[in-house]
């Protein structure tokens, strides 16, 4: 194998898949990075501003050029307000996920979403009565209706508090509310931050960066949660399903349909049409033996979390399952999704569908989906699908598909230890399990492909800590073998027994980005059962190939939650010596966590053990030596 493709990715699907681009003469996203070096070192430390048109501007990192731009900011009001605006655009993102998807809930109360319909009535009703919307003896389309519309109000400005914020243990809210952070309305917290960095407004560093601790806390505790919700309200709570992963999952005699982005509106229709008789049948006329749909970033694991479907790759590979000329068509919402991918399409026979209102994509056929068209659309284009298969050319899929085991929602992880959360406290407190960590984010070409995600997460088991994943991560470690039972073999001893016993892998796929909520709920649950806070819990986070500004916004509401972060790549801060320390120490004091930045996954490792051996010692718990 050529060093070139061994540098970029650790995954042999990958390699192999780039060695093929580069011989079919298509461009991927490593060339563009390559092609993009240097890139701007004022940027890269957050220096640069262009918020208003007496600028851009920028701060000279030497001190012998500029240290004010046009309008007087320094060094760190500029830091932070970039960084600010990172945050708002993250918080955004996941939070307007949420909002399409209590209009679909809706719009199902309505009777307006054929196709769509309430597949967890417990769940419904559980959130009901959070939010406050009487169930007694009423009709479950009749509390759906008033559920959207309470949870629509918590996007708006008429609250003190999110709803949701009541499942934080008590100790973290006084926490919020010292510090005067408890978010408000979800959008609120967003045009807020947007506000506040408008020039001439919030010029206090600090106070910058404390309401983008609010904002994302709006999106931790508010979108993205009401997005994990009411998804499994409509589609199903997940629970431990079998899948695969791999760009070996696309199958060379069956027509091979892609989803990609992070909604399961669209790919849900889309799962149902792709099991339609009808289809099938006519699949089988063009000589093929059926219809495969598979899944990429976030929408795939929202199908694999509930249904099993396997999984073709993550972030960096999008282009790479194109090159395959395996894929009658890929079919995509938002988020994520590489402008790119229509060009590739184009050097194959692959038809690229974009389904959003709100998301266009040069070189895509643009077929808006809406709750009222969705199922007929859906069927319309996989029927488009099935009918491409004529203009399949020469395929290449060079790997068979690893097993995995996905759908650890927080109700199937309590469901697998017996009914509640005391086996897996009864084993931190005994050792056995030493701590959690959640492994989770995006993949980045500043990291070599699934290395951070891989590495970070094999130390940690190994070393008896359990390992929770979610987005572009939890696809890296089922590739790498980690999510099947039998992956007890590379846990230490303690956590192989318990997981051993309780026959589930070392390291649990809790599902998408919006699903990282999973894991604030899974921490309150053992913070309650313990009487502490979050930040007491021999627990960590790691985004160890980040990239985007929705896992800035996760990196942010995890630690303001109390959970320590380990970041992989470098975020755009270190223009400012202030706001780096507030990131890394001085958060410490405010809000009980902070973050640390390692691109080496060994290294970030360490951290994380000696972070976990630390909160034991506190607690009361044994300590080891790291
Ligand atoms: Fe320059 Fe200030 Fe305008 Fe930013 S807000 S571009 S620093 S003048
Ligand atoms: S898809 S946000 S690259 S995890 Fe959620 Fe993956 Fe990161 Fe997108």
């Amino acid at each position: 194998m050529d060093k070139r493709y061994e540098e970029r990715s650790i995954a042999q699907d990958s390699r192999l898949l780039l060695k093929k681009a580069d011989r079919d003469g298509v461009e991927t996203v490593w060339d563009r990075f390559e092609h993009q070096q240097p890139q701007c070192g004022y940027c890269e430390m957050g220096l640069s501003c262009r918020i208003c048109v007496m600028g851009p501007c920028r701060i000279d990192p030497f001190g012998e050029g500029p240290q004010r731009g046009v309008c007087g900011a320094d060094a760190d009001i500029i830091v932070a307000r970039n960084l600010g605006r990172m945050i708002a655009a993250g918080a955004a993102a996941h939070s307007d996920h949420g909002r399409d998807l209590v209009e679909v809930l809706a719009a199902v109360a309505e009777g307006k979403a054929d196709g769509y319909g309430i597949r967890d009535a417990d769940k419904l009703m559980s959130m009901a009565t959070e939010y406050g919307v009487a169930t007694d003896g009423r009709d479950a389309l009749a509390v759906a209706g008033d559920l959207a519309a309470a949870m629509q109000a918590d996007y708006g400005t008429r609250k003190s508090e999110l709803t949701l914020v009541r499942r934080a243990p008590e100790k973290r809210r006084e926490v919020w509310k010292k510090l005067g952070i408890t978010p408000r309305g979800i959008d609120r917290e967003t045009s807020e931050m947007m506000h506040r960095t408008h020039m001439g407004v919030d010029n206090g560093w600090q106070s910058l960066l404390l309401h983008a601790l609010r904002n994302a806390l709006s999106d931790g505790w508010g979108g993205s949660m009401i997005a994990t919700e009411v998804s499994d309200i409509l589609y199903g709570t997940p629970k431990p399903t079998p899948t695969s992963a791999n760009m070996g999952v696309l199958e060379e005699d069956q027509v091979n349909i892609v989803v990609h982005g992070h909604n399961p509106v669209v790919s849900e229709m889309v799962m149902l049409a792709c099991q339609s008789e009808d289809l099938i049948a006519l699949a089988r006329e063009k000589g093929a033996a059926g219809i495969n749909l598979a899944g990429l970033c976030c929408t795939g694991n929202e199908l694999l979390m509930r249904h099993g479907i396997p999984m073709a790759g993550n972030h960096l590979t999008t282009e790479l399952v194109l090159a395959t000329g395996a894929v009658e068509m890929m079919i995509v919402d938002y988020q994520c999704i590489m402008p790119s991918l229509g060009q590739t399409a184009s050097c194959y026979h692959t038809r690229m569908i974009s389904t959003s209102d709100k998301a266009r994509f040069p070189g895509m056929e643009h077929r808006e989906f809406h709750p009222d068209n969705a199922r007929e659309l859906a069927r319309t284009i996989v029927r488009e699908a099935v009918e491409n298969y004529d203009l399949r050319g020469e395929v290449y899929l060079p790997v068979t598909p690893v097993a995995a085991l996905g759908g650890f929602s927080v109700e199937a992880i309590v469901g697998a230890l017996g009914g509640t959360p005391e086996p897996l406290l009864d084993a931190i407190k005994a050792g056995k399990i030493r701590g959690a960590a959640g492994v989770v984010g995006c993949n980045n070409p500043r990291i070599k492909h699934d290395y951070g995600h891989v590495t970070l997460t094999r130390r940690l088991i190994e070393n008896d800590i359990l390992v929770v994943d979610t987005g572009c991560a939890a696809v890296a470690t089922a590739k790498a073998g980690f999510k099947v039972a039998d992956a007890i073999k590379y846990a230490g001893p303690g956590l192989k027994e318990i997981c051993g016993a309780l026959k589930i892998p070392p390291v649990l796929h809790m599902g998408s980005c919006v699903d990282n909520v999973r894991i604030l709920v899974l921490a309150s649950a053992l913070a309650d059962a313990l009487g502490t806070d979050i930040s007491d819990l021999p627990m960590a986070g790691a985004a160890p190939e980040w990239y985007s500004e929705k896992a800035a916004a996760i990196g942010c509401y995890f630690v303001a939650s109390g959970v320590y972060t380990v970041l992989g790549p470098m975020p755009p801060i270190t223009g400012s010596m202030n706001v780096v320390k507030l990131l890394t120490e001085g958060l410490n004091d405010a809000v009980g966590a902070a973050f640390a930045v390692e691109p080496d996954p060994e290294k970030a490792a360490v951290l994380i053990r000696r972070h976990v051996e630390e909160k034991r010692k506190r607690l009361g718990l044994d300590a080891k030596e790291v």
